[in-house]
């Protein structure tokens, strides 16, 4: 059994907090790595350690922080697989698109850096007597950055990118549930010649995040994960007057309009649907379809949906591996069973197979309405609910119904449409795909589902502090 440690101010050391945390392979539900939570004051040595470091990694120029992100971020490429692997492990995402995830959080790693170089950290306005006014964007210090399980090192290096760009340092606080690949990360920013004291990571739960996010000396708390503890995390940080940004939960629409290609919608939408097994804050959760397309939409979203091969990650061939843990699937299970029981039709799915593991098969669901926890409630797992209506109208208008707003997606080939799409109350609107955007992506959810915008300048606006130096033309000696 792995025992995983902490690494404070460069050094690797046990966590002195009394309870032990185990990893369990969700592929097994066998236990294979251990931690202590880390305590308080593990906490506080971290936090000590980023403060007592972050002066001279501000010291250096851009560009020299820019080379070290950069050499970090070509460490973790050459070990993308074995990070894969340990993802696959802890939380169970199989390794083919696990790999294609760590290059996606490599990719945001080196976007960040790239954009760091012409981000105006210093800028000079002249006014129209010669006053000049310089325009500083300090760093602010030590901050935090908390993760969910579903995406661990995509989520470590796409936060952590501006952060230490910008000259902050931080102290990380991975999942509970899969902490193993982050700590993993961590050894590779070693390897990469990260000085030390500019990344700390502490392991732990809720109760070591809280004690992060409560701490005096942390300037900022980057968080992902659920509304509830999002809520949390901005009361701690306002009431100290300290930023946040927050990434939560959704609830993402599709609304698919007639004159689409109804097999190929439905293949895109399977996609968007089960992938990672449905654990993506902006999976597609609820889809609207119009009538004139649904039969052939519906079959074909059914037959996709088979396609989907349940498995251990590991196995080449596995295409939907299991979900985190027994909590996750219970939510998954307790989401059909009620919709079903108001009426709900299981066109393929809604079984829990019986072999070990926390396994779901990818679940189709129609006659569904909008009172179902399944289209209410952020499910987080490989459910399809389909709702037919009459015109595309009506399907933006339910769509537009949520106290979510992370994303949502649009399949449609009308103009009009698509102009319409843009009124979506949501962070991202994608229109005839998924995903697309790249670190120009500037946005902030909506609603429920977080606060804080990312992406384009706005992850150096959110990690810096401007300050305005205004001086005078006139000489002090010039007398008054
Ligand atoms: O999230 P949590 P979990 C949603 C999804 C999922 C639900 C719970 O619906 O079912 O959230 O998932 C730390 N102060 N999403 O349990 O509990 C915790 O240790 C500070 C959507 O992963 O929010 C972990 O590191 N930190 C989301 C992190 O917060 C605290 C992805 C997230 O845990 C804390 C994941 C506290 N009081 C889940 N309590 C997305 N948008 O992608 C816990 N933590």
């Amino acid at each position: 059994m792995q025992t995983l440690r902490n690494l404070i101010g460069g050094r690797w050391e046990d966590s002195t907090g009394e309870d032990v945390l185990t990893v369990v392979n969700p592929a097994t539900e066998e236990a294979f790595a251990r931690f202590g939570a880390g305590s308080a004051d593990d906490v506080d040595r971290a936090v000590a350690a980023a403060v007592t470091a972050q002066p001279r990694w501000a010291g250096l120029t851009v560009t020299e922080r820019v080379e070290r992100l950069h050499t970090w971020a070509d460490t973790v490429l050459a070990h993308a697989t074995e990070l894969a692997e340990l993802e696959c492990r802890e939380m169970g995402k199989p390794i083919g698109i696990g790999r294609s995830f760590v290059e996606g959080g490599v990719a945001a790693l080196k976007a960040a850096a790239a954009q760091a170089l012409t981000y105006p950290f210093t800028e000079t306005v002249t006014g129209p007597g010669g006053d000049r006014t310089d325009i500083v964007r300090h760093p602010l210090g030590a901050t935090a950055v908390i993760t969910p399980w579903n995406f661990p090192v995509t989520m470590v290096l796409g936060a952590l990118g501006p952060l230490l760009a910008a000259g902050n340092t931080v102290v990380v606080k991975p999942s509970e549930r899969s902490p193993v690949s982050t700590v993993r990360l961590f050894e590779l920013a070693e390897l990469a010649g990260m000085p030390a004291g500019v990344l700390n990571l502490v392991l732990g739960d809720g109760r070591t995040g809280a004690a992060l996010t409560e701490h005096e000396d942390v300037r900022l708390v980057h968080f992902t994960g659920s509304v509830a503890v999002g809520r949390q995390v901005g009361a701690a940080t306002g009431r100290r007057l300290r930023r946040c940004v927050l990434e939560l939960g959704g609830k993402d629409p599709v609304v698919v309009d007639a004159g689409v290609d109804p097999v190929a919608t439905a293949r895109a939408v399977a996609f968007g649907a089960f992938v990672n097994t449905g654990q993506i804050c902006t999976s597609m959760e609820r889809i609207y379809v119009h009538e004139q397309i649904a039969e052939e939409f519906v079959k074909a979203l059914v037959a996709a949906a088979q396609t989907f091969t349940i498995g251990d990650g590991m196995e080449p061939g596995t295409v939907l591996g299991p979900l985190v843990d027994e909590r996750q699937r219970d939510t998954v299970r307790r989401h059909v069973e009620d919709a079903v029981h108001k009426g709900a039709t299981v066109r393929t799915g809604g079984v829990v197979p019986r072999r070990p593991g926390y396994f779901y098969p990818a679940t189709v669901l129609t006659e569904v309405d909008d009172t179902m926890l399944v289209m209410t409630e952020e499910t987080f797992g490989p459910l399809a609910p389909v709702v037919v209506v009459p015109t595309f109208e009506e399907g933006m208008a339910r769509a537009a119904v949520s106290r979510f707003g992370l994303a949502a997606t649009v399949y449609t080939d009308d103009p009009e449409h698509i102009v319409a799409a843009a009124r979506l109350p949501a962070g991202v609107v994608w229109v005839n795909q998924w995903q697309g955007g790249g670190p120009e992506r500037l946005y902030e959810p909506a609603r429920d589902s977080g606060m804080g915008a990312t992406g384009a300048r706005a992850s150096y606006d959110a990690a810096t502090r401007p300050a305005a130096v205004h001086v005078s033309a006139t000489p002090a000696s010039a007398g008054r």
